[in-house]
């Protein structure tokens, strides 16, 4: 056999060789996990866990998000949804993102404020009037200033999806008048803008992770909790809360958390098929809430609650009553900030 005939044929053997070493089993590349994918989309499995139930807006929205990371991966990114705390509370998912033990979870930004206070301006009792004032600032430079701080903390902050304006039940009375909330036991999130909050109203708050409130409530272990009406339904609350008063006090973004361990180990490419169906998931998540939060009221009425509506007098007195705990948090969260904040929602009244 001629001698360049027989360089070439070892050549090619070479060449084959190197390149099945790069493949590895199906496809994968041979890069070690720490490392970030050049390009393209690899095989993945992407474990997302949430607090509430499937059938809650957060739940559908979740599910809306596994179809559209499968569509736009051509099924190479598959999420794997866990459904009522199965993988524990709120703050154990999130230390569960830090660690890389998972990938996805989206919160309440309340119980994110030990780590990050500037998230405790959405504790702030009546600052939004509707959902649409909400959108404009969570996705205006206030909302996306704060997503901002998340990479610190091993996580990064995609988008915000709906949690709702909180409304109070409980067992005992009719909440119509600020008195009404002496002595009350109230489960709040793990939050200390609602804890001091609440306090203030001359109240007995209990914080307690989301996954044990029903059972506190059962056993009599708290009076009350508060949550908007689709949570009230989707965990049958009005099973153990005879009453419902429309407080209508907070409003409560969920934010989208992925893990940075995780994400940083994507390609661009993604890492964009991560963002984008969070970002089209979120517009569906949030007119879902809107609409069956605007139909749960009626059924909880026909499931025998109690409702009372609360005057925008006695709301006033409540935020007048509330107000030297918002200006302490002010101050530790960084008046700027909350200045922007309000100025932001003017120009959502103005637009
Ligand atoms: O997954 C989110 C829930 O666990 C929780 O944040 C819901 O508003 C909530 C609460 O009261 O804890």
């Amino acid at each position: 056999m001629k001698k360049w005939v027989k360089a070439l044929s070892m050549g090619l053997i070479v060449l084959s060789l190197i390149v099945l070493a790069g493949c590895g089993s199906g496809g994968k590349s041979t890069e070690t996990s720490s490392e970030k994918a050049a390009s393209g989309i690899e095989e993945r499995v992407i474990k997302a866990g949430i607090g509430l139930n499937e059938d809650h807006p957060q739940g559908q929205g979740l599910k809306k998000f596994a179809e559209l990371v499968a569509e736009k991966s051509g099924g190479k990114l598959k999420v794997q949804n866990y459904y009522s705390a199965q993988l524990g509370d709120d703050q154990k998912m999130i230390e569960a993102l830090q660690g890389g033990l998972q990938e996805i979870t989206i919160p309440s930004t309340s119980p994110m404020v030990g780590m990050i206070k500037e998230f405790g301006i959405f504790d702030f009792p009546f600052v939004f009037n509707n959902e649409e004032e909400a959108d404009y600032v969570l996705d205006g430079p206030v909302g996306q200033k704060i997503l901002e701080k998340l990479p610190e903390f091993g996580l990064i902050g995609l988008t915000y999806w709906e949690n709702g304006f909180r409304n109070l039940t409980n067992s005992k009375r009719p909440v119509a008048t600020a008195e009404d909330f002496q002595g009350l036991k109230i489960r709040t999130m793990q939050n200390k803008v609602h804890l001091e909050a609440f306090a203030a109203l001359g109240a007995n708050p209990t914080p307690m992770p989301f996954s044990e409130v029903f059972t506190a409530l059962e056993s009599k272990t708290v009076d009350g909790q508060e949550n908007p009406f689709a949570t009230i339904e989707s965990n049958k609350f009005y099973e153990v809360q005879p009453y419902l008063s429309l407080t209508n006090h907070v409003y409560t973004p969920f934010v989208f958390l992925v893990s940075k361990k995780f994400w940083d180990q994507l390609s661009e490419e993604e890492q964009k098929i991560l963002r984008d169906s969070a970002i089209e998931a979120g517009k569906y998540q949030r007119e879902l809430n809107r609409k069956v939060n605007g139909e749960a009221l009626e059924r909880l009425k026909s499931y025998g609650m109690k409702v009372n509506e609360v005057s925008p007098e006695e709301k006033e007195k409540m935020n007048e009553i509330i107000k030297p705990v918002i200006d302490k948090f002010a101050k530790e969260i960084g008046e700027d900030l909350v200045n922007e904040l309000y100025s932001e929602v003017k120009k959502a009244r103005n637009k």
